[in-house]
């Protein structure tokens, strides 16, 4: 049963969003993937977040680019969970998508990662996650501890 839900404004997001899937898979988090469209598919994306809880879905990753309200949409429509990922836009580079994502008013929080940071928001669900699953805290831990390696071990020619 998929635990994390990767969803997207448009199958043109997926360049940016298979970031986020690749992590999952790094550490072996179920999930399933889907483009769920806030303006182009509006009935079938609140019936999409209504229903993610009792398909097992325990966290929401959002990514969407301009006027980007699916995140928001989703947050609005579940008590799970949900990460906005600001998908890099053609004529604002993203910034527009940043903003619609990170203002959510007060009482529908959307958890907003960078701009294109779909592999941070893939790192927060998991860390989400890590707090019932306790493999995959020591996952994330282990992860922390060899960036922290690779680091320390950086010798570089002066
Ligand atoms: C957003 O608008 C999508 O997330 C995408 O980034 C952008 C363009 O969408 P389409 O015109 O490809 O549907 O909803």
């Amino acid at each position: 049963m998929p635990k994390v839900a990767v969803i997207m404004g448009s199958k043109n997001d997926w360049e940016y969003m298979k970031e986020a899937v690749e992590i999952l898979k790094q550490f072996n988090v179920d999930y399933e993937v889907r483009v769920v469209s806030a303006h182009r598919t509006p009935e079938f994306m609140m019936q999409y977040a209504k229903e993610a809880s009792e398909r097992g879905i325990e966290v929401i990753i959002a990514g969407a680019g301009g006027a980007a309200h699916l995140p928001g949409m989703v947050a609005s429509n579940t008590h799970l969970p949900v990460i906005g990922v600001p998908i890099p836009s053609k004529n604002l580079n993203g910034l527009d998508s940043l903003l619609s994502i990170v203002q959510m008013p007060y009482g529908v929080p959307v958890a907003t990662v960078a701009i294109g940071g779909a592999k941070n928001a893939a790192l927060l669900a998991i860390r989400i996650l890590g707090i019932k699953y306790k493999d995959l805290a020591e996952k994330i831990k282990k992860f922390a501890e060899s960036m922290r390696d690779d680091v320390l071990n950086t010798r570089l020619e002066a």
